[in-house]
């Protein structure tokens, strides 16, 4: 049985994981003299440097950098009295890197089973020996007596290892799987509108930063209602499957293809201009109104169906998604007071 820490061992375990947790808050890179710094401002045994760097975190504006750490180092716990000497131990310390030869104890852990307990007898005494700061020998100490706990346990490590590493893979098939099925439209399988929402405020910025060009797209079915109201709304729903599929087809990987509400779809093309924008609309317009809809389950012929289209293209001088939608969205409109099955480019006097 391994003796229980003492009080003292305690406190210090306190102040090291304290530390680390307020470097971790404030993103600060875990190297060793930064660590024996915020070591020494939870212990509060160095009054000044903890003066110093209370001072620091009240000037919001102020940077805590590794050069800052460096500076307070010296200043507060290196008690070399040579600078050159002082720059010495700074680099000793930080190359040093006891982590990395921790991790080499525990993967020699992972990996043998015949000799591992002797082999890491040997490495974590002389592991030991080498750390001499008070700081990292906390730390030190309490990963070496979480490995050894294991070690106790008598379970293999590789063994617990590939269990989690298999815990976390299915936990991300399953979040992927999640997060694909929430921005998915369940019926025509395209993207659904919050999927869109997200998407056009990501092309717009992308657009606006890189001065790139963005068209969107509102599609909208004809008459739906009549296609319903003739052969019912399970019919309606396998062409509008149809329809969604035929856009998604019709255009190239990057485009976006969404179901924006009932049988209107919006379609958003990075890199593509107004004209080219107007060129896609037309093929996608001409392929639907072209394409005889067969009923899946009687074979007969439900005739063709057609969609009116919208286009508009994102300016990147003074513009929004929600300007950007509603610009298309007049088009659209045009598209349906002008006979419908057609396509319409966004008017130029119409409101910014
Ligand atoms: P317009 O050419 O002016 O767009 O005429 P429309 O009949 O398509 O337009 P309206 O807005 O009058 O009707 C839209 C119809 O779309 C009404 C609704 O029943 C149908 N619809 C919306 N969502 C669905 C759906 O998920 N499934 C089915 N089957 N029909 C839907
Ligand atoms: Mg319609
Ligand atoms: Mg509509």
């Amino acid at each position: 049985m391994k003796p229980a820490p003492t009080k003292n061992e305690n406190v210090a375990l306190n102040h090291a994981r304290h530390a680390l947790l307020l470097m971790t808050e404030r993103g600060i890179e875990p190297t060793p003299v930064n660590y024996a710094i915020w070591y020494h401002y939870t212990s509060g045994d160095k009054k000044e440097l903890k003066r110093e760097m209370d001072e620091l975190l009240g000037q919001k504006a102020v940077r805590i950098t590794n050069d800052v750490h460096v500076y307070l180092y010296n200043k507060h716990i290196n008690t070399r009295p040579d600078k050159e000497e002082q720059a010495a131990e700074v680099t000793a310390l930080n190359t040093q890197s006891v982590l990395s030869e921790i991790m080499k104890v525990m993967e020699k852990f992972t990996g043998e089973t015949a000799t591992y307990n002797q082999q890491i007898d040997q490495q974590i005494s002389g592991l030991s020996e080498k750390i001499t700061d008070p700081a990292l020998k906390v730390m030190a100490k309490e990963i070496i007596d979480r490995t050894m706990a294991i070690r106790n346990s008598g379970m293999e490590l590789s063994q617990r290892l590939e269990e989690s590493k298999r815990e976390v893979t299915e936990l991300k098939t399953n979040l992927n799987k999640v997060t694909t099925e929430s921005n998915r439209d369940f019926l025509t399988g395209t993207a659904n509108r919050k999927a869109f929402e997200a998407k056009i405020d990501e092309l717009t910025a992308w657009a606006k930063e890189r001065q790139k060009d963005l068209c969107l797209l509102m599609i909208d079915i004809d008459h739906f209602k009549q296609f319903n109201d003739k052969y019912g709304h399970l019919i309606g729903d396998e062409i509008l499957r149809k329809v969604g599929h035929a856009l998604f087809e019709g255009v190239k990987g990057k485009d976006f293809v969404a179901r924006y509400g009932g049988e209107e779809f919006a379609i958003l093309l990075p890199d593509t201009g107004l004209a080219g924008g107007l060129a896609v609309a037309e093929h996608l317009r001409r392929n639907i109104a072209e394409t005889d809809l067969v009923r899946k389950d009687t074979g007969t012929s439900l005739g063709v169906v057609t969609v009116s289209v919208g286009v508009a293209r994102y300016r990147t001088d003074a513009d929004s998604s929600v300007l950007l939608i509603s610009r298309a969205d007049n088009a659209l409109y045009r598209s349906k007071m002008g006979g419908r099955n057609r396509v319409t480019q966004e008017s130029f006097d119409a409101p910014q």
